[in-house]
């Protein structure tokens, strides 16, 4: 495709018309325009939240070394007996059954101490930040 044909077909018969050179240059101001408009609208995604998972095996836990106020948190139980999770204070407690995930609540900065209250050995803290 030589330049000739290439200005017929996106502008109009007469590559040297400036009516036609001025069609073609607001089709592609416009094209750019809509174009943007999407480009700025994929990039206002919200912040992106991870998932912190804290695991049990061998009758321990194991706790991320920074979780974030705003990560899911998952609590495994990779091990054939069921564990629990407690806080210190006792505000929060849940049981994971053997080979089992459950998801806790999102936590505020801070520091968790927290036990399973069938094997009172197991000890924690999550610190989330
Ligand atoms: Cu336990």
């Amino acid at each position: 495709m030589n330049f000739f044909e290439k200005s017929h077909a996106l502008g109009g018969l007469f590559p040297q018309c400036t009516m036609c050179h001025m069609r073609f240059r607001f089709a592609l101001v416009l094209s750019f325009v809509l174009f943007g408009c999407g480009g700025s609208s994929s990039t206002t995604s919200p912040q992106s939240s991870q998932v912190a998972q804290i695991t049990i095996e061998n009758m321990e836990f194991s706790v991320p070394d920074s979780v974030s106020q705003t990560d899911h948190i998952e609590l495994a139980n990779n091990d054939s007996v069921e564990h629990n999770l407690m806080f210190m204070d006792e505000s929060f407690g849940v049981d994971v059954a053997a080979g089992k995930t459950v998801a806790l609540p999102q936590l505020k900065p801070g520091k968790y101490s927290f036990h399973c209250h069938i094997h009172p050995t197991m000890l924690a803290t999550l610190t989330v930040s």
